[in-house]
């Protein structure tokens, strides 16, 4: 399901960066309109796709439903467009009114895209989990808005700043959090360690039923899948290998003391493999493959991406990194070839929060609003980064590497089973011990 709406998305997201159109004529709403009863598993965004072929169309069926009802409350109310319930009473517009919602609604929505201010002035505490570069990148694009914000940062892996967001719980030294998976946010919601923030621009997500928090704790802000990066240097000198594409390739004995990959403790990347595996394989059989892989893990790092440079640098023959990370490398001239596995492929949504307790808190929702824009996330690819971005009207630099068979990555299983698995993995697979850095 979450393969097709990848693909979907990227489809979606290409024809409206390169066309600039907003929507396709509805294919079986060219009348009047008509009421539709909300049925299960049905949300704003399926309809619109079925209505108009455009998931990018649910405001319409939103604004104008709610339309409806300020003249007949038997239409449903929607507060929150992420969630409809089954038995609501919807209103479907016909072709002329959906085109002229879906304008209304983007002029609101380019209304709510911060221009800055010279005026606001403060410290913003910003916990930075996307490379070290893009860190730095994304906070001098954000001082040319806020020149009087200073923000003060660090960076670390993802599973580490979620320890560090637990371990300050009571006292919070940051403000925001910004980037890493997902999965960690979901985590750090359920322990209570992240504050609701109604952001006015999460109207510009693609999917806000997938990449925003139904409580809003978190919002999605990118999209990425793992891939394998295998020394092409390597490859050449040993002519009876081949690299990897697929996990069972990674546990073949060739492969023994070739592998570099991060330590779930630690990192994102390697828990977004690990939860891959463990949906693929289940949660019983899942460390039998862990443990064989980890017979040919070379040594266990802290980083997610740091693999790909030592892979590059002939330091091991494979490793397993986010594909975006690979192409950063590819472009920087390292000898990487990136493959995927056949079997299916995980993916992240990164994620950006409002850490509870934040000394700064309107300082770190101007950092979200604005992370939030197709402005910001169109900046990646400047500092190298190539992730997806989630948001419509931001531009996608690298659609090849979603067009690949990816998992049905269920982010709220793996959230919110985080610390058991990764408890389960460092007890009975490999500690945590000796990271390589
Ligand atoms: O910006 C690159 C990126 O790979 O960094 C994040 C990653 O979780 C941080 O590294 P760790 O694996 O060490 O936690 C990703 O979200 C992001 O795509």
């Amino acid at each position: 399901m979450k393969k097709i709406f990848v693909l979907a998305m990227v489809f979606v997201l290409l024809a409206t960066v390169f066309s600039g159109a907003v929507g396709a004529a509805p294919p079986n709403q060219g009348g009047e309109g008509q009421t539709y009863v909300v049925q299960a598993n049905d949300w704003l965004s399926k309809l619109a796709e079925k209505s108009y072929g455009d998931v990018l169309a649910w405001p319409v069926i939103w604004k104008a439903t709610l339309a409806k009802r300020a003249e007949d409350d038997s239409f449903a109310d929607i507060p929150n467009p992420n969630v409809i319930e089954v038995g609501q009473k919807l209103w479907i517009p016909g072709e002329a009114e959906a085109a002229t919602l879906l304008a209304e609604f983007s002029a609101e929505r380019a209304a709510a895209s911060p221009t800055g201010s010279a005026d606001v002035t403060g410290e913003l505490n910003l916990l930075c989990v996307v490379e070290l570069d893009w860190c730095e990148g994304q906070i001098s694009e954000f001082n040319k808005l806020y020149p009087g914000i200073i923000v003060n940062w660090v960076r670390m892996s993802s599973g580490e700043s979620l320890t560090r967001l637990r371990n300050e719980a009571s006292n919070p030294q940051f403000d925001v959090w910004w980037g890493g998976p997902i999965d960690s946010y979901i985590a750090a919601s359920q322990e209570g360690l992240l504050a609701a923030y109604d952001s006015p621009n999460a109207i510009n997500l693609r999917d806000p039923k997938l990449m925003k928090a139904a409580d809003n704790t978190w919002f999605g802000i990118y999209i990425g899948s793992l891939g394998f990066a295998t020394n092409t240097n390597y490859l050449a000198e040993h002519p009876e290998v081949s690299a990897p594409t697929s996990w069972a390739d990674l546990i073949k004995p060739e492969w023994k003391g070739q592998i570099l990959v991060a330590h779930p403790s630690s990192s994102g990347t390697s828990y977004t493999h690990l939860c891959t595996n463990i949906q693929l394989r289940g949660e019983d059989a899942v460390w039998d493959y862990e443990r064989a892989l980890a017979a040919n893990v070379l040594q266990f790092t802290k980083s997610g991406s740091a693999p790909a440079r030592f892979v590059g640098a002939g330091e091991a023959a494979v490793s397993i990194v986010f594909s975006h990370d690979i192409v950063k490398q590819i472009e920087k001239g390292l000898p990487l070839k990136l493959t995927f596995p056949s079997e299916g492929t995980g993916y992240e949504i990164g994620g950006t929060a409002l850490i509870k307790g934040a000394k700064n808190p309107e300082l770190a929702k101007l950092w979200i609003d604005w992370a939030l824009t197709p402005t910001a996330q169109t900046l990646g690819p400047k500092y190298q980064a190539y992730q997806a971005p989630t948001v419509t009207g931001a531009t996608l630099s690298h659609p090849e590497l979603l067009e690949v068979n990816l998992i049905d990555y269920d982010f709220e299983y793996c959230g919110s089973n985080k610390k058991a698995f990764v408890d389960r993995f460092t007890n009975e697979v490999a500690n945590a011990d000796d990271l390589k850095k």
